[in-house]
């Protein structure tokens, strides 16, 4: 609520002060790293973040002209996008679009022209690194943690911060540290519970409740586990449940259950935001989609809530 608040009101001043006006994604380094750049270009531009379930469905932000549009579907009008989602059709005035791209960063760095700009170069690379989930170096994970530890207005501070800021500095920040001791936290309850979970092939999970844990990290350490396909469905608010998609096998694109889904993503990772009047009719329909991706009768499914987990075939059997 309050993020749709601050959201309405960038959208305003920009408007009122005629100042270029972009639009990232909010839920990782990527989209953050690419707002970074975004306000290296243009030092006076106002950034608006946001989910790709918000900007499909949001009257706002598809009723404005954008000047930038960052690692997020087509809101409507824009001038410059730098996209790589396959399921994200082109739009804009200019297109830099390319679904074999590790990040939209980089396409952002040529988009803004920002190439041989240093510091512009290696917020790309960290950016590649979380994107592809191949974290190696400490200033990518603690980026990570940074941008996931944070709620709406510390991830605005963090886009000022990096965009004018060397990186050192912004990584030491008190409020930044703070974020990113918050998200280590819930990294590690994730981790704690991924080491009990069985490692399915296809691992497939649904919580009763959301306990606050980092869903995309727990995908993508069932699928260092062995497992070949994740799919982690959590409730969110009350008509809301949220699954994430992941692929660890070349031969499983979850992007496809993801768009199905009223969603998008990548080959290996995808997702996508159900909303309906009963929690129980969106998990069905998950498992549903998930079940005719994989051409199979049945699928093991993990029921977790915060006193343990128990594995049940769906649909169960006999019924
Ligand atoms: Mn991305």
């Amino acid at each position: 609520m309050l993020a749709a608040v601050l959201r309405a009101y960038s959208v305003i001043k920009a408007k009122l002060l005629n100042r270029p006006l972009a639009l990232c994604d909010i839920s990782d380094v990527d989209g953050i790293v690419c707002a970074a750049l975004f306000r290296m270009r243009y030092p006076r531009g106002e950034v608006v973040l946001a989910a790709p379930s918000d900007v499909r469905g949001g009257r706002l932000l598809r009723s404005v002209e954008w000047t930038f549009v960052a690692d997020l579907p087509c809101p409507g009008r824009a001038l410059i996008r730098a996209d790589h989602h396959a399921s994200n059709p082109p739009c804009a005035s200019r297109e830099f679009y390319d679904p074999s791209a590790p990040a939209a960063a980089v396409l952002a760095l040529r988009a803004l022209g920002l190439e041989g700009v240093r510091r512009a170069e290696r917020l790309v690379a960290l950016a590649v690194e979380t994107d592809t989930a191949r974290i190696a170096s400490p200033e990518a994970l603690a980026l990570n943690d940074a941008v996931k530890g944070s709620g709406y207005r510390g991830k605005l501070r963090l886009v000022e911060l990096l965009a004018a800021r060397p990186l050192e500095e912004v990584l030491s920040d008190p409020k930044v540290s703070e974020a990113i001791e918050r998200f280590k936290r819930v990294r590690e309850a994730t981790e704690r519970l991924a080491a009990e979970l069985p490692p399915l092939e296809l691992f497939v999970a649904v919580f009763k409740e959301d306990l606050g844990l980092s869903y995309r990290h727990l995908c993508i350490l069932m699928e260092r586990r062995g497992s070949k396909l994740t799919a982690v469905v959590v409730p969110r608010g009350a008509f809301t449940t949220r699954v994430y998609l992941g692929s660890a096998s070349r031969d499983l694109d979850v992007s496809k259950v993801a768009v199905r889904l009223g969603g998008g993503g990548h080959p290996y990772a995808a997702g996508a935001t159900l909303r309906s009047l009963t929690r129980g009719r969106a998990v069905e329909r998950i498992l549903l989609e998930l079940k005719r991706f994989l051409g199979l009768e049945s699928l093991d499914v993990v029921l977790i809530d915060r006193r343990g987990f128990e594995v049940r075939r769906w649909p169960a059997v006999g019924s």
